[in-house]
């Protein structure tokens, strides 16, 4: 009877650290270690008249997230070319289109429209 009585108590000794898993949660909301730096929005809008604004600036040396849209038919800003990147994208009507890249250590990243008659830029500072 013992034996049955031991092996009850450890039945429920097994059982009840089986359930003893209320650990605390994993901490979901940790800051990313490291240096990963959440990159700089910019935004800029093109129509007619170019690129509004048309000169911005940046932390040099950090990533870039910028959103152009176009928000006119008018003007060649079908477009949007960053030679200095060899990037170059299409900007379908009202649609923002996000560009991303790191500025320069000094210097600007500019851009124009694919006949670089609309110009802006983005300085490093
Ligand atoms: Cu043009």
């Amino acid at each position: 009877m013992t034996r049955l009585r031991f092996a009850t108590v450890l039945f429920f000794l097994v059982l009840a650290s089986a359930c003893g898993r209320n650990a605390p949660a994993a901490d979901t909301n940790a800051a990313p270690g490291g240096d990963s730096v959440a990159p700089t929005p910019l935004s800029v809008t093109v129509d007619g008249a170019g690129y509004h604004p048309s000169a911005l600036s940046a932390p040099a040396g950090r990533p870039v997230r910028l959103t152009v849209t176009r928000t006119s038919e008018e003007g060649c800003g079908q477009e949007i070319v960053f030679p200095s990147l060899e990037l170059r994208r299409d900007l379908p009507l009202n649609r923002p289109v996000v560009v991303e890249f790191t500025m320069p250590a000094s210097g600007s990243v500019a851009f124009a429209c694919g006949m670089d008659m609309m110009r802006g830029s983005i300085v490093a500072q």
